[in-house]
């Protein structure tokens, strides 16, 4: 049996990573930066390849997430951000429209932003996803950057 697969490398070249990085919760979110940006290095890309962009809070990520994908100077955009619940119903519309927002950014701009923002009920969560017991997601949205540049790449 001979199935026509496709899909993305792990290992990249010439391609340019913006990350758009909010700074609330900045004590996570520094790790999950800190986690893609390795990531990033040992997969292939170069130091000038990557260009990171602060934002307050996990709300403004879509609108600058989207500047960046419309302004052609990136392959693949990395969110990243840490939301974490507290006693009002705020987290659920940060999170929401973050999610919401970074999903239209990739599906209206064509170049794929990998989700890397947190969305959790307690610190302790987000200290296990930001490079402790459950890894680190900045790491792995960062890989799948890098996979969805080189799965576009084979589909033209
Ligand atoms: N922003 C976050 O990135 N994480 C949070 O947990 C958070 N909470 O819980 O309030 C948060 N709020 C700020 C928000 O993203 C905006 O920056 C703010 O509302 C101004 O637009």
């Amino acid at each position: 049996m001979s199935i026509k697969t496709l899909q993305g490398d792990l290992v990249v070249e010439g391609a340019r990573f913006g990350l758009v990085v909010s700074r609330f919760n900045g004590f996570i979110v520094e790790s999950l930066q800190s986690g893609a940006i390795d990531c990033l290095l040992r997969h292939g890309a170069g130091e000038s390849d990557i260009e990171v962009i602060k934002v307050p809070g996990a709300h403004e990520i879509p609108l600058v997430a989207r500047r960046m994908a419309e302004s052609g100077r990136f392959d693949a955009i990395i969110a990243l951000g840490a939301v974490i619940r507290g006693a009002t119903p705020h987290f659920d519309y940060v999170a929401g429209e973050c999610a919401r927002g970074v999903a239209a950014v990739g599906r209206e701009s064509g170049v794929p932003v990998a989700f890397g923002v947190l969305t959790v009920d307690t610190i302790e969560q987000a200290v296990e996803r930001a490079g402790t017991k459950a890894g680190n997601k900045g790491a792995d949205a960062a890989l799948t950057a890098i996979e969805m540049v080189n799965l576009l790449r084979q589909l033209g």
